[in-house]
């Protein structure tokens, strides 16, 4: 198992501060990842109504237990860490959780895990676009390969020390990205990336492999060009304690970090669904939509079913 003493731990940071990533080879052993696979085929199998999933193909959202093309593997599985211990044992690793808190400079929250069977084929982009910290800087991600990824699959590339350019503003005047201002954004980190003589890396990791990269380091899925190609892998997003905490989200620790206890992203689905014996997430309804939780409870409604039939899927309500 790998650890890092104090020293290492100062230069693994001093890397990380310069280049914007890290990668730690071999850091998770054939059988270990072998474990994490037979879980996520688990999960799959015994949760297929809770976990959410992100279709490359249709660009839809649903439940695993409504995702078409199941076959394609070009999917993203949201959240497997909100249901299992392993996964989370794996995000929070505790070497690598230690390296996080190093990294950050204080311990690190795991909010997010996506598992992909395929590339992303994502376009190249700062997470914390997307993913905006409450304070500049104040998010990590890990990238596990889960197989040895093939030049044709569309691997993982990066622009090291791309971290280091300042970040656009949108018109709002916020970090976070607005659609239609995507294009700005891209045009802007171009030209700075050629004024910088930044060139793009391939990352052909090993199964077992860590990739550690900035909140705003460029990087990208690149394009898939042998569609036959599977690229496993577990990507994992962490904030802060001191972000997270002023956000009021609910921590659990593990090894001196911590997960973020939360709902799965919401799920927008036909109401006849239920009717046909599927039980609807009740709970899940009320927790998200405290207006409805409120209507409910004092009678105006007989339960969060009824409304989601009658008003929420028709607003837009998530499940
Ligand atoms: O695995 C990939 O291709 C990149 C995924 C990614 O950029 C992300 O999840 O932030
Ligand atoms: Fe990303």
């Amino acid at each position: 198992m790998a650890t890092f003493d104090g020293p290492k731990l100062a230069a693994l940071r001093a890397q990380f501060q310069r280049d914007g990533y890290l990668v730690l080879q071999g850091y998770f052993s054939s059988a270990r990842i072998d474990g994490l696979l037979a879980e996520v085929a688990r999960l799959l199998r015994e949760h297929p109504l809770e976990i959410v999933v992100d279709s490359r193909l249709t660009g839809q959202r649903a439940w695993w237990a409504d995702t078409p093309y199941r076959e394609t593997e070009r999917h993203k599985l949201n959240d497997l860490y909100l249901l299992s211990d392993m996964v989370r044992g794996c995000a929070l690793d505790e070497p690598l959780a230690g390296l996080l808190a190093a990294l950050l400079q204080e311990p690190a929250v795991l909010c997010n895990s996506l598992n992909l069977g395929k590339g992303s084929a994502d376009e190249p982009h700062i997470d914390s676009l997307f993913m905006t910290p409450r304070t500049p800087g104040a998010l990590a991600a890990t990238w596990i390969a889960l197989e040895d990824v093939h030049a044709d699959s569309g691997p993982l590339t990066y622009f090291p020390g791309s971290h280091r350019i300042p970040l656009h503003h949108f018109s709002d005047g916020t970090r976070h990205a607005i659609r239609g201002e995507m294009p700005v954004w891209f045009d802007y980190i171009q030209r700075e990336l050629k004024a910088r003589g930044i060139e793009e890396q391939v990352f052909l990791a090993k199964k077992g492999d860590v990739f550690i990269w900035h909140s705003d380091l460029v990087h990208s899925g690149s394009p898939i060009r042998d569609m036959r190609c599977t690229r496993t892998s577990m990507v994992c997003h962490y904030f802060t304690e001191s972000d997270t905490r002023a956000q009021g989200c609910d921590l659990v620790p593990l090894h001196g970090g911590y997960w973020m206890r939360r709902l799965a992203q919401p799920v927008t689905v036909p109401p006849e669904v239920f009717e046909a014996g599927r039980r609807f997430p009740e709970e899940n309804y009320l927790a998200r939509h405290a207006d409805v939780k409120a209507a409910v409870a004092a009678g105006h409604w007989p339960s969060g079913y009824q409304h989601y039939k009658l008003h929420g899927f028709k607003e837009g309500r998530g499940i």
